[in-house]
């Protein structure tokens, strides 16, 4: 038997209201947003470190890393030179608009091009979590299993991108990205993916072209 648990519709009101606001902030200064969503250890803080590498020249960018606990992710994030500021949820499972919108407030923010939001890892509780931003990216590593998608439909269905991440690791494990592709393509048809290995430091050059598109000056 199958039981459906409702969502705490109030709670999500609360947090869209907040999330309105911080949209307007970056909208008004000209900043572009993009939440990244995944499991945890698929690998979202190594890519953005390759991401950051590799835009950090060309736009002004700030990180916000959401995390259970510890600071480790803003620290690696910072080695590039990029501002990163962790925010601690002390057991929440997602990160919500009002921390965005805290982290936001009091910032020049029209000397910002581009904020990345990583998520806290979890591909269930942000999903119906607004932050404000611009664009949900959602990223899958092939060591999940390419029926990841298929099986938390609701965040792939809501993803503007997809990055498939790891791929170095395609020949020891039992990935078909062609099924995983399947997946995704039934729930959207055009989504955008990028097969993507922080590792070997392939494909992250598409996925920042897909970003200067959007977020450049
Ligand atoms: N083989 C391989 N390992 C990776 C890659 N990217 C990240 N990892 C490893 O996967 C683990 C989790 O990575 P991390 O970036 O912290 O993932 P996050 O939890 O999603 O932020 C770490 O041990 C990384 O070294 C990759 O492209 N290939
Ligand atoms: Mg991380």
């Amino acid at each position: 038997m199958t039981e459906r648990i409702e969502l705490a519709e109030p709670v999500l009101r609360a947090n869209d209201i907040v999330a309105r606001r911080v949209r307007r902030l970056l909208e008004e200064a000209g900043v572009y947003a993009f939440n990244l969503i995944s499991s945890p250890g698929s690998g979202k803080t190594s890519l953005l470190v390759r991401l950051l590498e590799m835009l950090r020249g060309e736009l002004r960018m700030l990180v916000l890393v959401g995390d259970v606990q510890t600071d480790n992710d803003a620290r690696r994030l910072r080695h590039t030179g990029v501002e990163a500021v962790q925010i601690v949820t002390g057991g929440t499972c997602h990160l919500e608009a009002p921390s965005i919108e805290r982290q936001l407030i009091g910032r020049r923010l029209a000397e910002l091009d581009l904020l990345i939001i990583e998520n806290v890892g979890n591909l269930v509780c942000p999903t119906g979590y607004d932050l404000g931003e611009d664009a949900k990216v959602v990223a899958l590593s092939v060591a999940e299993g390419d029926d990841k998608p298929e099986k938390y439909p609701g965040i792939f269905a809501r993803a503007d991108a997809v990055l498939l991440t790891k791929t170095d690791l395609l020949p020891h494990v039992p990935f078909d990205p062609r099924a995983a592709e399947g997946h995704i393509r039934r729930l959207q048809p055009d989504v955008p993916i990028f097969p993507v290995s922080a590792l070997r430091d392939e494909g992250v050059a598409a996925f920042a072209d897909w970003i200067r598109a959007r977020a450049g000056r």
